[in-house]
């Protein structure tokens, strides 16, 4: 059986991801969720873009483990904010707060911009990492949107919330996990990572 490690510790990822790859007969898939905590030492997200971020998580966790780990690194372009919170997503408004103050965050920088000028994005940029000579695939996804006025919806994750997708009259937190899985960013670089895994490790 190969072996694909996910290189994250964000369990909404980890879920979503091993949905959508639970169709590849033949792969193991762990995450970091996986290792005792100090069996991959913590990685610093230095790189400026969500390829340079993406591409130290899958390295590091391939160096760590010595298994081929797969990264992903994403993040929310709000056109009104220049294409903030982007890379710094995970981290936007400050450390250790929830998504629901996040989001509260965004939305109040947002409170006097209207309906048009609300449009966004979510970017996926995935790194595969196959040792032993740290081989590495990238592919993209992007996924468009407009900013909702407040939250609504229970399921996903982060910005899943306050992210409406004007063709389906939803946000993202109001559609069921297999229609978020059809339509998504990390859908759409899974999709193309799916070709390259199959290639690849199997
Ligand atoms: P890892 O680095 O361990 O993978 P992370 O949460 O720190 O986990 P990122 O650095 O890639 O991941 O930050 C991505 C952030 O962007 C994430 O925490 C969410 O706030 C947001 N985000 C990414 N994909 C999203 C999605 O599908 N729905 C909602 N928010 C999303």
């Amino acid at each position: 059986m190969a072996k694909l490690v996910l290189a994250t510790k964000n369990r909404g990822k980890v879920k979503e991801l091993v949905d959508m790859l639970s169709d590849i007969e033949g792969l193991e898939i762990m995450s970091l969720l996986d290792f005792p905590e100090d069996k991959v030492p913590e990685i610093k997200e230095t790189g400026s873009t969500f390829e340079e971020n993406a591409f130290i998580k899958a390295y590091e966790v391939a160096k760590a483990t010595g298994l081929p780990a797969l990264a992903d690194d994403s993040g929310l372009e709000v056109d009104a904010l220049g294409g903030k919170p982007g890379v710094r997503s995970a981290r936007f408004g400050g450390e250790g707060l929830s998504d629901a103050e996040r989001n509260e965050k965004l939305l109040k920088l947002l409170e006097n911009v209207d309906e048009r000028n609300r449009t966004a994005r979510f970017r996926c940029c995935m790194v595969l990492v196959v040792p032993p000579e740290f081989d590495k695939y990238v592919t993209e996804g992007v996924c468009e949107g407009v900013i909702a006025f407040k939250p609504k919806g229970k399921h996903g994750f982060g910005y899943d919330p306050i992210f409406y997708v004007p063709r389906l009259g939803k946000t993202m937190a109001e559609l069921p996990r297999e229609e978020k899985n059809r339509i998504s960013h990390r859908a759409q670089a899974l999709e193309k990572m799916k070709e390259i895994i199959r290639r690849v490790l199997l």
